[in-house]
């Protein structure tokens, strides 16, 4: 048997294997509701044969959201959609995971297809993003957040805090807050965009201290045997990378001493003028296995690991225990399918449920004389 294609157990979780499904924002929610859409998207994406299927960046609160388009979890409607979609998702073998976040300063966006910059100030779809600092992140996402006070930091945390319990009484087994890509709490560790001079800024101590009170304070309420994981930034490309990875993986530890199960490896972006390396395949791989081995934790990643080679390897090779593979499932939601076909396994159609896998193990492809 392959690598990849070996379970993965954690806390109480088994995962069938070690393919993992990101989340991916479908910008296609309404008030923070899921759709139709994401009722088929889901259960599509999970009948491929994928372990884990992590639902999209969720907003911990209406001004969280990236877009005017990414779902919600702050209230009870909401969670009801993704109820159902936590159970299409278990029904069709793959743990169910979501993502919550708050985006900060990113926030109040229009979607990539519309331009990717922020919502013009004066129109009614947008509003005023929260972050550490009155810093923007420039580019198109140019306007100016207002800093953060000690009672909207509260707030925040208190939201993360209702929607974790409500993603836990919603049915999902993976929660995965989002640390990292510059959003609220990647900014709040960046110096670049944390210029706080009270308890949230300044030292090491002092910028991760947003992280590490919300880490603790999710971990009261969400179930002991669930994993607890977060996708963080640990690079910035921006030239400093040694320092910032240091500085990165001693909060890891941090996370890891107070709850965290497993760590989503990612990049920083929290300023726009980056070089990240994005021709090489599985650039984040030695990144991810130094956090691994340094901070002593499970360890997922992504980003450019395409196909089945590159895939297998990073697992073999104790690089990462889960590998995240996003847009080859957008290409075919039956990726893993593939994916067991190029590794040679015994019996790929296995990979699906049964009402596919019974006709897909009597046939030999396109064109080919299939047995009955
Ligand atoms: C890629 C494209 C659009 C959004 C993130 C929610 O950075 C995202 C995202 C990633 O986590």
């Amino acid at each position: 048997m392959s690598a990849l294609f070996t379970p993965f157990k954690l806390k109480d979780v088994t995962l069938r294997n070690r393919i993992a499904v990101p989340p991916m924002c479908q910008y296609s929610a309404v008030d923070g509701l899921t759709t139709d859409w994401h009722q088929v998207h889901y259960p599509s994406i999970a009948r491929g044969g994928a372990g884990l299927v992590i639902v999209e960046a969720t907003g911990v609160s209406p001004e969280g959201r990236i877009t005017p388009g990414c779902t919600g979890l702050w209230n009870d409607e909401q969670a009801e959609g993704m109820a159902r979609i936590a159970s299409s998702i278990a029904k069709a073998g793959a743990v169910p995971g979501i993502q919550i976040g708050h985006a900060g300063r990113k926030a109040s966006a229009n979607r990539p297809w519309e331009g990717d910059d922020h919502i013009a100030d004066d129109d009614p779809r947008g509003w005023q993003p929260l972050a550490p600092s009155a810093i923007a992140f420039g580019g198109g996402l140019s306007r100016v957040p207002r800093a953060m006070t000690l009672d909207d930091i509260a707030k925040v945390k208190a939201d993360f805090v209702a929607a974790t319990r409500r993603a836990r009484d919603a049915g999902f087994q993976w929660l995965e807050l989002h640390y990292a890509h510059g959003y609220l709490a990647q900014s709040f560790f960046s110096p670049y965009s944390n210029h706080r001079d009270d308890q949230y800024g300044g030292s090491f101590d002092n910028r991760g201290r947003f992280l590490l009170e919300t880490l603790a304070a999710v971990r009261e309420v969400w179930p002991e045997h669930l994993p607890l994981t977060a996708r963080f930034g640990v690079i910035e490309y921006d030239g400093n990378d040694e320092s910032t990875l240091a500085e990165s993986i001693a909060l890891v530890r941090r996370m890891h001493a107070s709850g965290l199960d497993l760590l989503n490896v990612s990049m920083n972006f929290v300023i726009p003028d980056v070089r990240v390396p994005w021709g090489t395949q599985a650039f984040l791989a030695p990144i991810a296995e130094r956090v691994r081995r340094e901070a002593q934790l499970p360890v997922a990643s992504g980003w450019c690991i395409d196909g089945a080679e590159v895939a297998e390897r990073v697992i073999a090779n104790n690089q990462m225990d889960l590998v995240m593979m996003g847009r080859a499932h957008l290409a075919d939601p039956h990726y893993p399918y593939q994916l067991a076909h190029a590794l040679q396994e015994s019996q790929p159609a296995q990979v699906l449920p049964t009402p596919y896998a019974y006709w897909l193990s009597r046939y030999q492809g396109p064109g080919k004389a299939s047995a009955q």
